[in-house]
């Protein structure tokens, strides 16, 4: 029982209880219990957290936290990140501040992080030798290729690609959902490199009976047991053969960093995040719904009807999601801007899941009028489109500028959350506050 509490994150400990997790965390307690605190994959991602290997890890007492977190323990730096929010270090989960994700492709050091289990030796190592992917189940020719195999036997494919956790959203419901407390930040769009999915699948010789994919990486589980996976999910064969669908080895150009997936990770775009399996080894082809771990139960599911918040669902009545909904986010500007003059050109970036934004709308008047905002194209399908809408102040004051987008549906985003029990698909409109000092 104790051993099982002291094995879980800094931030969730402190979070309940300061005291006593000080009174845990500092000591006056036994010797042996204290180092349990940051045995085996704990330490690993004690080095993730505070940004480096720690040199002098051996000598550090029992249960000590390192000063670098201590201090704060919600916005400590993450290896390769910057400005990002830590909402757990065990796993490590963090996300991005709505003002960090202005541009159009998102910098490495500004991609949100969402681990299930603990972070891959190989990842963190940053070297690939001995890596390999296999492609097996219910295919005529199983692959294993090395990752120079997939770089130089396939033809290269280069997307932005916008990426989000389906539970991006999840802080703002009430009654509040269980799981990591992401606010608007757990939302990415990269520029990838890879293979296309469909092209690895050609050549295994997928079976005409395959409907699923089941992807596997190499994390491991928190609890340490090798037999257990932390998230092994799949999509359908339909959507692993949408050509924008693909095996990614590059991130924005270079090696995927050792959080984000290194060496290599799928990358299903409009869907959620979770189908973008990290640190893949192998990719299995299915006659069934793939079963790993988090498809079953309620996981990545919500009700097909709606529901009123705080209500029981029966687990019958849970789907899984598939596309993720039409969202933006305002990017230019912090909330809290203090405005100079009487104008102010604001913007920011929207996404649709599978679909298209179509048309982009802010308002300073809560909703009373709406300015149509100018938005562009994306570069290529699934990309997150830039927005900007000139503003004018009718007089000094606090305004809210809210934010709206339309997808090529006309599916707009909503004022109120549609609440489900797991905390997904909040794609309220973002609002930032401003003041105009004169
Ligand atoms: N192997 C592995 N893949 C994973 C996960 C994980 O924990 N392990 N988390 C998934 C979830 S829930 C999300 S939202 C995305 C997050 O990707 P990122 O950390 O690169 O932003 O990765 C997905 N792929
Ligand atoms: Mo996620």
């Amino acid at each position: 029982m104790k051993i099982k509490k002291l094995e879980r994150g800094i931030c969730e400990l402190y979070e309940e209880d300061p005291e006593a997790a000080d009174y845990k965390v500092f000591g006056r307690i036994a010797e042996g219990d204290r180092r349990g605190f940051l045995k085996g994959a704990g330490l690993a991602a004690m080095g993730a957290v505070v940004g480096s290997t720690i040199p002098f890890q051996r000598n550090m007492p029992g249960g000590l936290i390192p000063a670098a977190l201590a201090e704060s323990h919600s916005s400590f730096e993450l290896m390769g990140k910057d400005g990002l929010t830590v909402l757990n270090d065990r796993p490590i989960n963090a996300e991005t501040p709505a003002h960090l994700l202005d541009d159009d492709v998102t910098p490495n050091n500004r991609y949100f992080v969402r681990n299930n289990g603990t972070v891959p030796e190989m990842a963190e190592k940053m070297d690939a030798s001995g890596w390999t992917l296999t492609v097996d189940g219910l295919v005529d020719n199983p692959l294993k290729l090395t990752l120079d195999d997939l770089k130089t036997k396939f033809t290269p494919v280069k997307f932005k690609l916008q990426h989000e956790c389906g539970g991006n959203g999840r802080a703002a419901f009430n009654p509040p959902a269980k799981g990591n407390q992401w606010t608007v930040g757990a939302v990415g769009n990269a520029e990838w490199t890879g293979v296309r999915f469909a092209d690895l699948l050609k050549a295994a010789g997928v079976q005409s009976s395959v409907i699923y994919t089941a992807h596997y990486g190499m994390d491991g589980h928190l609890s340490g047991d090798p037999n257990k996976l932390p998230i092994s999910r799949g999509v359908p064969i339909t959507k692993a053969m949408d050509p924008y669908s693909i095996i990614a080895y590059e991130m924005n150009g270079g090696p995927i960093p050792t959080l984000n997936g290194f060496p290599v990770r799928t990358m299903i775009p409009g869907w959620p995040g979770s189908c973008s399996q990290k640190w893949l080894r192998r990719i299995q082809l299915r006659d069934v719904v793939h079963d790993g771990a988090k498809m079953t139960g309620q996981a990545y599911r919500t009700p097909y009807y709606n529901v009123a918040a705080g209500e029981k669902v029966p687990i019958e009545a849970f789907k899984f999601i598939h596309s993720m909904p039409v969202k933006s986010l305002i990017t230019s500007h912090e909330s809290g801007h203090e405005v100079q003059g009487r104008s102010l050109t604001v913007g920011g970036q929207a996404w649709a899941g599978d679909h298209r934004v179509q048309a982009m709308h802010i308002t300073i008047d809560f909703g009373g009028t709406w300015i149509e905002a100018d938005l562009k194209d994306p570069p290529n399908p699934y990309s997150w489109q830039r927005w900007t809408a000139a503003i004018t102040f009718p007089e000094k004051g606090y305004y809210e500028i809210w934010a709206r987008a339309t997808d090529s549906h006309g599916v707009m985003q909503t004022f109120a959350i549609n609440w489900n029990p797991k905390g997904y698909l909040n794609n309220t409109m973002h609002r930032i506050a401003v003041r105009v000092a004169a």
